[in-house]
């Protein structure tokens, strides 16, 4: 059976929406910060961070990398393009511009408000990270456009890291500027394998 550990609404419901989306059976660990610094989650990752998945003798860290084994596991699903193809360069390209351009600015605005000691938060790291924010969706506006996913014409585990993405910048920022990017993610979101907690009112 694969074990999932996670913590609130945070990045496990990525590996959670894709295990849902494969129709695998899977048991769910919600863990707390303090069961991140224990000795045998460390063990599963050094970093003390979530999510972790446990399938057998892999465990697994970083929600990219697990979306990407399960989907090389399931292939048949689809759900991870087949490598050397047109649809696999884009899968990769849109992948790494959410985890790398459209994801930090949402951690900073995300840390400096909330997550980290009111001491240690820099105000002014949530205003340009707003604004760095605002730029990046700006342009992504054009690119989503009225496409109903991001890869190809059928819906990919990029969807389910776009979409987690931008219905984070929902909890904490907006996409309300941004139509397309609006209209995408309620769409992508709506699907049955999302968790429907975590849906904005559609
Ligand atoms: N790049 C990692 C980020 C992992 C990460 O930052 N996880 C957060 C929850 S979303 C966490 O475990 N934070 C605990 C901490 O920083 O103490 C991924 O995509 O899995």
């Amino acid at each position: 059976m694969i074990e999932l550990y996670g913590f609130g609404p945070s990045r496990w419901v990525k590996p959670y929406w894709m295990l849902r989306e494969l129709g695998l059976e899977f048991n769910e660990h919600q863990v707390s910060l303090a069961d991140l610094r224990s000795p045998a989650m460390l063990a599963m990752n050094p970093f003390g961070k979530t999510p972790i998945m446990r399938d057998g003798d892999t465990v697994l860290f970083e929600s990219t990398a697990i979306l990407n084994y399960l989907g090389e596991k399931h292939a048949a699903s689809g759900l991870l393009p087949k490598a050397g193809t047109r649809e696999r360069a884009l899968y990769d390209q849109w992948t790494s511009f959410c985890i790398t351009e459209l994801e930090q600015p949402l951690w900073r605005i995300s840390k400096h408000t909330w997550i980290l000691p009111e001491t240690d938060r820099i105000p002014d790291d949530v205003k340009l990270a707003r604004r760095e924010f605002v730029q990046v969706t700006r342009a992504l506006e054009a690119q989503i456009g009225d496409l109903e996913f991001i890869v190809g014409n059928r819906f990919t585990a990029a969807d389910i890291t776009m979409a987690w993405t931008l219905n984070w910048a929902r909890h904490v920022h907006t996409i309300d500027e941004t139509p397309n990017c609006l209209r995408y993610t309620k769409a992508i979101t709506s699907r049955p394998a999302f968790p429907s907690h975590l849906r904005f009112s559609q």
